[in-house]
This record gives C-alpha cells, structure tokens and sequence, in this order.
C-alpha cells in the first residue's frame, strides 16, 4: 500500500499542488499593481494620520505653475484618494481658494511669501530641500508644502505621502529636510538593442531594436518611482558605450526620453565613448588636447543642449576593460574629463569620470601586482588638476562589487576633487536578484567607514563624498539600477529595496538600514506589525546570510570571476590577468596587500586606516583575506581558525537561507497574492542554490588545505545517493567543471529519448522530503518525473533561465517533493526527457526526513 497523501511538491520549476493548496484568503491589501513598487499607497487609518482635531485637507491649492508642482499635485491627489479615501480639489488661484480653508498648499519659498507674508521664514532651505508644516490660524488649517525651489516642492510632496503611508500623526508638522549631495543619479547599463549589461530584470525600458522604445510608459513611471526617493538624474545607456547615440537622429529620439523624465524632476544624462569625434564626428583623432577635438565636443553639447535643454551631463568609462580612452594619447583621465566638462559648462552639465580604470592583463606571478592599487595610483596624482563640474566617479570598493570589500583609499586621496560613490543596485556578484540580498546595510558599512584623514576627523566616507570634508562643491551618489521591463522592476520584488534605499541614502546617508527596511517594508506591505517584522528580519539579515555561504572574510564573492558572476567558481579567481586573485594554496589563503611584505595597497589609506589594516591583530576579521596571506590554521579573534570558520559559515549561511522560506510563508494571505508567490519561488530556489555554493566551498578548501571539518561535515553526505552511483538507463556519468560545482564532480547526463536513474530505498519506513539535485540550461527545457515503484509522485519541468548551458554552479538547482511515503526497498526512479539542448542533466538525490515529521519530534522532546 502506497501513501502519498501528503504530498506537496515545491521547487524551482512546479509548486502547483501545494500552491494551490495554500493560497491565502483574499486579504483587503489585494491585487496591486507590482509596478507601483513602494509607491503602492494602500489605504491607511486616517485617525493615526489625522487625529480628531486635526482635519483632512478637501483641496491643494498649487501656488506656481512649473510642471514640477503640478506633478506635486497630481501626486498629492493620487495619494489622498488611494491612501484616505478622499478626492481633493486641485486649485491654482490663490483667490478661489480662501473659500476652502482646510489646505494643502504647494509651493516654492518665494511664491510662499508672496501668497502669504506672513508665513516667510527666516531660515533658508538648502537647494532641493523643503519644509512641511502644518499651520493652524484662525479657520485656517493648513499642510504647508514650501520647496527651496520646484524640486524641493515635489520632494516635499512625496515626503508627505510617506508619512501619510506610515500613518504618522500629522497634527504637529514641523519638517525641513534637503539632500546630502547635488548629484544623486542612477546609471542603467542599457544597450540600445534592448539589452542590459548586468540586468536581471528583462529587456531595457528605454530601448529596442537599436533605436528608442515607442511606448516609454514605462520610463515615465520609472521616473516617478526615482523622485520619490530624491533622485535627480538617471544615465540611460551602458558605460561601455555606443558612440552611435550621439548621432542628431538618435539624440531627437533620447529627447523622448528626457520628455518623460521632466515631469518628475529626473534629468537625462548619457554614457559617452572618448573615441566619438572619431567614431562618429570623422576626425582623424580624439586626443583630448587636439583643438578640433575640444571644438567637436562644443558643438556636440550645444546640439545635445538644443535637444534636451535640462540634460544632466555625462559619463565617462575610459581606458578600463576595453574601452577607448586618453591614454593613448599618453593623456591623463583629468585632459580628457576636462575637454568634455568645458564643453558642458556654459549649459550647466557635469561630467561624472569614473575611477574604475585598471589593467586586466596584470601578471598574475608578481606579487606585488594588484588591482586594488589602481584607482589610487591612477586618480591620486591628478588631485586638484579636474574641473570644478568634473566629479570622480568612485566604486565603494576598490575589486567590484564584491560581497564584502574594504573602502576605496581613493576617496581619501582626492581632496581637491569632487568625488561621488558608485554603488551597485543590480546585484551583479550578489545573487543576481535570485537570491535575496538587502544591500543597504552593506552600503552603510561603506558610508560610515572613518577614513582617518589627519586633520579632518572623523572624515566618514558619506561626508567625504557629499563634499563636506574637504569644502567641494558638488559630488553625491551613483547607483547602477539596471532596472528593466519586468513587472517588479527588479526582478526579485523585494530587490526593490535595493532601489528604494540607494535613494534613502542618498538624500540623508546617515539613516540605518534598519530605519530604511521599516520604511521601505511600510510603505511597500502596509503598516501591518507582523508583515512588517518577518520582511524587516528577511532583509537585514540576508546580505549576512549570503555572505556566509559565498565568500568569507574578505576574499571576494568566490563566483566565477570571468565569467556570468553568479554561481561558485573559486579558482577562476586565479592565473589570469584580471586580478581578483585569492592566492589560495594548500597552506594558506589571502592577498598581502601589507606595507611590510605584500603590495603596500594598504598604504594608500590614510596612516590611522593604514595602522589598522597592516597587523593581523588589529585588522577586522571581515577584511583579513582582503589585506593578509594567512595558513588555513591562523586563528581569527575569535579563536577559531580560518579553515574551520569557511566551513561553519558555510553549513549556518545554506541552513538560514533554507530559514527564510518558512519566514515567508508565514505572509501568506497577508501580502499581495502574486508578490508572494513571487518572492516564494524565488525563495525555494535560493535554499536550493545556497548548498550548491556550501559544498563547492567546503569540498574545494578541503581539498586545498587537506583539513578535516572538525564537525566531521565536509563530504559526508548521509542522506545523499549520487546520480552516477544509481542504476542508470539510458544516462552516462559526466565530469563537471569546476570540479566542486557538483556533487563529487560528477553529474549524468541522458543521451536519448528518455533515461532513468534508480535506486533502492534502504532506510527505515516513514515519511521523506526527496529533493533532486539537477542541472537547468539556459537552452532548452527538460522534464523530470518522480515514480515510487513505477508510479509518478512529481513531475516538473527545467524551465527556468539560469545564466549559463554547461553543467556548473550557475545552473545546478533543485526540485524538492516533500512528504513522500517510503517503505524500506521501495524503487525509486528518476526519468529524464531531454529538450532541446538540455540533457535532462542530473545530480543526485537528497532524501531527508520529511520537514514536518522532523519539526514534530522536536517538538516533543
Ligand atoms: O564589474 C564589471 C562588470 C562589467 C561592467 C564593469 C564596469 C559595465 O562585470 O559588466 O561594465 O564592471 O563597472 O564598468
């Protein structure tokens, strides 16, 4: 007799069965429109927002007519209605408008003074910056809304809206804010044929088909959600550009764009090649000195002005990977910054040049070569020789992105230099939206590192680059969004966060993450405690999470480097030129980027900086691989040695990763139908992904260092039955590389029609969870049956696209049936249909006690 009632089935490629199960009640909170993202504006309590005493405005009076307020108003209305139930009247004569006295009112500083004297105040906003009040004067109640100019006045709107959001008391408003930097942009690495470097999210909004999209609703929503948060520019093209896009017909064509961003406040900037006057203007140079090259960038920035009169400026990729750039021409970044921004000037644009400049042909058998080095050594000695509308564009570390990496040095070494921070919003090393990576806290250690510049303590990171530290003029904040066309923007809908809190930071860097995830999970959930406090725990422990099971202490993320960035490929750091070099050999593991034996990298902090880094005993455990070689036995400060902590963050990151899914499901019915599911799939792959990154790192530092796992874990694997050890018909046994990327190296692949892998089940009778670990190409789509003696239990299919068609650790995943009946000497059989190019490629079989049984006996002890 079979038992099979409780069988749930969830994975990757089909939860149907126990979706349909478990679908929520319809809540009140449902559907919303995913695209909405944060600005979803569900229905509040208005008691907590307007307390008795304390009426609802019925109008919002629009003091100016710029299009900025009247996007303001559109706003405040949209919101009120949506949030409060209540329609406003929108007015413009200040006269029609005494007859209502219950106001929200519009308006610039200056046009506040002149409706009404008296209500000038003497402290002067900052640029951008607004103050809400709430005046109450005789029958008068009013929401004041004053903007230091036009944008000040539409961010004060949506500062508004959010407290509404939040349902916080507006009875007693007394409110000045304004942002911590001019420069608050987002660069998107869009193509102009549709794609997106580093995307994850679908096709470009803004292009297709090498030219602009038609239909730009899309870009127009994009630019509400980026005012929202403060943010003023957004560079829609890839920094590895295509000088094509300065041609006069597509130039008329991205006017288009900026046309759809206006409303919103967001100015239009674009990528630019240093090789256009070439490329497209025909000159036989672009040497950045040469007259006709200066005179070829004047008139492109006027013909650019005429097209798009607020355009923001540009950026500047140049003598990095590939791209053309003044070196050869034996210029310096600054001669070539320098033309382009006196090009800009008399319209007002600047130029954003960026540091990531390094050779990717380094010699990987010099150890004194480093590539962290360079953007010090590039930028350091051209300190004071840019122009003041030249701001230095700076990574927040000095590799890439990577999942922990100390502060760029370069931000302390410019100090006649505006700088901005690039910080990543696309998580290119960080899971790909895939997994789920809170990235703001990551973000903060970056903001709040003391730079220890002498005379200037503390000298934060967040006030180096906002310009107060060293008195410059502009500067601010970069994030690569790469958004896309998908309906959550992102991909991963609580990736949104990533966008939300990059703005958050950028107008006000010394929120925490904790204050950002509150908001963020308000204003996206509802101000629901409970919904509130499962996604707040998700997001501030996730970027930790995944951490622990990638790359420890500093050493970088451990994923295939050259490369899709995604999954474990721990050696591809090593032996090439591009010098994200472990330096991992049997004894030990790290870079010494010492200034006694390593490359002096550490020398190009600041000396109070530099002291901390150089000794291990002072140097912070999180950066140790980062800054030092240490043998797989060094002892960290917390007593445990180096190899034995790889393995025990290893194990704890999968095991919490697995975590999250029951956290989740804890929302369901409480969170909008689709939004859970969404994230639920994306949740179930995670837990299925983390322990292929676990093993490899484990297996490969095992196998490195010859060093047992003191809790006897590494290659033991109980409950597992390898692909290549079951009975196979019709599947051969397969090596994988990298080696570590599958279960002891080896996978099966199906050469025909169809072929089965079998075993017997040996273990005592009761109820199991059967995961199965199987490969998923981007090509073709493969489908996988479960049978218990010969009769189906779970079939699914191997749709999903994961970045790569070989057999590695972008592309293992896993499909886990849970609770499944099995008597001891039950068959079990795996059948695999090859589709297309996918060899319905297989791993092994997991089989663990089923997660209920498990939770009900540790209930009992
Ligand atoms: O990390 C690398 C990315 C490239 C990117 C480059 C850069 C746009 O892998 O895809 O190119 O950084 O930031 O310029």
């Amino acid at each position: 007799m079979r038992r099979f009632a409780l069988m749930l089935s969830c994975g990757v490629a089909v939860c149907a069965w126990k979706q349909a199960s478990a679908l929520p009640a319809p809540g009140p909170r449902q559907p919303v429109n995913p695209q909405a993202a944060w600005l979803a504006y569900s229905p509040v309590d208005a008691r907590q927002v307007f307390p008795s005493g304390t009426p609802i405005p019925n109008t919002v009076l629009r003091l100016g007519d710029s299009t900025l307020e009247s996007t303001a108003a559109d706003e405040l209305h949209r919101g009120f209605e949506d949030m409060l139930h209540r329609v406003l009247r929108l007015d413009t004569g200040a006269t029609q408008a005494e007859r209502d006295h219950n106001l929200i009112v519009v308006g610039t500083t200056r046009e506040v003074a002149a409706w009404r004297p008296s209500l000038r105040e003497g402290k002067q906003l900052a640029p951008e910056g607004f103050r809400l009040r709430r005046i109450v004067s005789g029958r008068d109640s009013l929401l004041m809304i004053e903007g230091a100019d036009e944008r000040g006045a539409l961010y004060g709107a949506f500062a508004l809206l959010r407290m509404i959001a939040e349902e916080q008391s507006l009875a007693h408003l007394e409110v000045v804010e304004a942002p911590s930097a001019p420069v608050r942009w987002t660069n998107e690495w869009d193509n102009p044929d549709g794609s997106i470097e580093r995307g994850y999210a679908g096709r470009s909004i803004f292009f297709g088909n090498d030219d602009v999209r038609q239909d730009l609703a899309r870009v127009r929503e994009y630019a509400r959600l980026l005012a929202s948060v403060g943010i003023n520019g957004c560079t829609i093209n890839n920094v590895n550009a295509d000088p094509d896009l300065l041609r006069p017909e597509k130039l008329r064509e991205i006017a288009r764009i900026a046309a759809e961003f206006r409303p919103y406040g967001v100015r239009l900037s674009l990528s630019i090649a240093m090789n256009s006057p070439q490329v497209i203007g025909g000159l036989k140079t672009f040497d950045p000195l040469a007259p006709e090259v200066a005179a070829w960038w004047r008139a492109k920035a006027d013909e650019i002005y005429r097209a798009i009169p607020d355009f923001g400026g540009v950026i500047i990729k140049a003598d990095s990977e590939g791209q053309p750039g003044p070196s050869q021409y034996g210029r310096t970044p600054a001669e070539a910054a320098n033309v382009v921004a006196r090009a800009l000037k008399p319209h007002g644009g600047i130029v954003l040049y960026r540091g990531f400049v390094y050779n990717h042909h380094l010699d990987w058998r010099d150890s004194k070569a480093d590539r962290a080095r360079a953007g010090y050594d590039n930028f350091h000695s051209l300190d004071g020789k840019f122009d003041d509308n030249v701001i230095v564009q700076i990574k927040n570390g000095p590799i890439d992105f990577q999942v922990r990496e100390p502060v760029s040095p370069l931000f302390a070494g410019l100090h006649k230099t505006n700088e901005a921070i690039e910080l990543q919003i696309t998580q290119e090393y960080t899971g790909q939206q895939r997994h789920l990576v809170f990235l703001v806290p990551m973000w903060k250690t970056a903001l709040d590192t003391d730079m220890h510049v002498p005379g200037a303590r503390p000298s934060l990171v967040r006030d180096i680059v906002t310009g107060r530290t060293f008195a410059r003029p502009s500067g601010g904040f970069v994030g690569v969004a790469n958004v896309g066309l998908d309906d959550y923007w992102l991909g991963h809908p609580l990736a949104m966060a990533n966008l939300y809190g990059f703005g958050r930071l950028a107008w006000s860097p010394s929120l925490s993450a904790a204050a950002i995830s509150d908001e963020w999970a308000r204003l996206t959930f509802g101000n629901d405690t409970e919904v509130r406090r499962v996604v707040e725990a998700l997001m501030l422990n996730s970027w930790h999470i995944y951490e622990e099971y990638t790359g420890p202490l500093g050493v970088g993320t451990l994923t295939d480097i050259i490369g899709v960035h995604y999954g474990p490929g721990i050696e591809s750091a090593e032996r090439n030129g591009w010098g994200q070099w472990i330096r991992a050999d049997h004894s030990g593991i790290g870079m010494d980027r010492t200034i006694a034996t390593g490359t002096g990298y550490i020398g190009q902090y600041p000396p109070g900086l530099a002291a901390e880094y150089e000794t291990l005993k002072a140097c912070p455990d999180d950066l140790l691989l980062f800054m030092h070689h240490v043998p797989y036995t060094y002892r960290l400060h917390s007593g445990k040695t180096v190899i034995q902590y790889i393995y025990d963050t290893h194990y704890a990151g999968a095991t919490a990763a697995a975590a999250q899914v029951a956290a989740w499901e804890t929302l369901a019915g409480k969170v909008p139908d689709r939004t859970y599911f969404e994230v639920l799939r994306r949740l179930n792959y995670q837990a299925g992904h983390a322990p292929v990154w676990r093993d490899a790192v484990v297996n490969w530092f095992h196998q490195m260092s010859g060093i047992a796992d003191d809790q006897g874990r590494v290659g033991n694997h109980p409950n597992r039955i390898e692909a290549e050890a079951m009975h196979l018909a019709g599947y051969a046994p397969v090596a994988v590389t990298p080696w570590e990327t599958a279960s002891g190296g080896k996978a099966a692949m199906c050469g025909q029609a169809a072929c089965s892998a079998s075993t017997v089940f040996t273990r005592p009778d009761g109820w199991y969870d059967v995961a199965v670990q199987y490969f998923d190409l981007l090509d073709g789509v493969s489908h996988f049956t479960l049978e218990i003696n010969g009769s189906p239990v779970d079939t699914w299919a191997a749709d999903d696209t994961l970045p790569s068609d070989k057999l590695n650790g972008h592309t293992s995943t896993r499909h886990t049936t849970a609770g499944v009946a099995l008597d001891r000497g039950d068959r079990i059989r795996i059948v695999g249909v090859p589709g297309g190019k996918e060899p319905a490629p297989l791993d092994y079989l997991e089989i663990t006690r089923a997660f209920a049984v498990t939770a009900r006996e540790a209930v009992k002890k």
